[in-house]
């Protein structure tokens, strides 16, 4: 017998039946991230085609002035809050402050969003997977404008997030903190179905995911780490694999289903590591730990670091729980010389 489809929209309403206190406003922005998210598919799918439509300082046959993917992704996202009266302020990779909504439907709405419109957009041209990844938070401030301060808010202070994946085939995947779920584009009815229900990460993976290339800048607790990843070899059935797309979401997405690690650690060239904060690593390390993973910075979870600008850095480590300790405990020779100062310094940088 054939199973029935379950839409985006649809699960989504399901779900919010099952909070008998729910408004409906979170649902509501939730469709509307999942609709945006199907434009920006079409664009991303028309990449190649760039040469032939026009560049973004050139004008298309149509007489448009062709954009970049990632402005075209951002400006397609912001229209779509700006129209929904559940979003009252963005924080977006793409702009320098918040943008918040004042007018009478959007300034006392419940939630904001913090965006990274087209992660690993470098990738575009040579076809390789790009992401589009999600977080949003109640508001703290009380009525009238948001202010930074409803984003500067600790990542176990998510109430929803999530990613799309731009790949072989388009997937939506998300959380509100009761599992993760994940729907694919199906393009002949252009529906998000739902196709990977109750997603859990395998405690133990074959993958480890970093960049090579800075391997001599890391610190001897990630040195040590990929030593134990390269040499524990022939103490397993099978050897470990390394694998980095260098667009986050595909390498996480990836890691997710299959089981394994992604690291972005800290290096002498970047002291914070490369990831932002609110839009990169907590909706991710949302996912992972709903997901029944783990996500730390180091010594600590990445769920638990305050920020205290828009657009903070952090190292990260997530993916499968068994991994990430072993991780943590290869990182336990980085701290073990550093002095109380020190220590109290990283702790209270991470909010612990
Ligand atoms: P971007 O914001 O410029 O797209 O950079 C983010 C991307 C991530 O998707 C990816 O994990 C990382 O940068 C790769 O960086 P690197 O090339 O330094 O390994």
């Amino acid at each position: 017998m054939k199973k029935k489809v379950i839409t985006l929209d649809e699960f989504i309403i399901r779900r919010q039946a099952d909070f008998s206190y729910a408004s409906g406003e979170l649902s509501a922005l939730l469709r509307d991230l999942g609709f945006a998210a199907k434009i920006i598919n079409r664009e991303v799918n028309k990449a190649g085609l760039v040469d032939i439509l026009g560049t973004t300082e050139n004008e298309n046959v149509h007489g448009e002035t062709v954009k970049k993917l990632d402005i075209f992704a951002n400006d397609q996202f912001m229209d779509s809050f700006r129209s929904s009266k559940h979003c009252a302020a963005v924080a977006s990779e793409e702009l320098e402050d918040i943008v918040v909504f004042d007018d009478d439907r959007s300034k006392n709405a419940k939630y904001v969003v913090a965006i990274d419109p087209l992660d690993g957009s470098s990738n575009i041209d040579v076809n390789v997977s790009v992401g589009t990844i999600f977080s949003i938070y109640r508001r703290i401030t009380e009525n009238g404008p948001c202010t930074i301060d409803d984003f500067l808010q600790k990542g176990s202070e998510q109430v929803a997030a999530g990613y799309i994946i731009y790949g072989s085939s388009t997937m939506l995947v998300y959380t509100t903190g009761h599992g993760v779920n994940g729907f694919t584009l199906d393009p002949s009815i252009g529906e998000f179905c739902l196709s990977h229900p109750n997603i859990t990460t395998p405690d133990d993976g074959e993958i480890y995911s970093i960049n090579h290339g800075y391997r001599w800048n890391f610190s001897d607790g990630v040195k040590k780490y990929i030593d134990h990843c390269i040499n524990s070899d022939r103490s397993r059935p099978k050897p470990y694999s390394m694998r980095y797309i260098g667009s986050m979401v595909a390498d996480i997405h990836r890691n997710l289903i299959k089981g394994g690690i992604f690291m972005y650690p800290t290096s002498n060239d970047s002291p914070n590591g490369k990831l932002r904060i609110l839009y990169e690593s907590n909706p991710m390390a949302f996912i992972v730990e709903q997901a029944g993973g783990k996500a730390i910075t180091g010594l600590y979870r990445i769920l638990n670091y305050k920020p205290e600008s828009l657009h903070q850095r952090c190292p990260v480590f997530m993916g499968s729980k068994n991994m990430v300790e072993k991780l943590r405990e290869c990182l336990e020779i980085d701290y073990a010389e550093m002095s109380e100062d020190q220590l109290a310094q990283i702790k209270s940088s991470q909010g612990v």
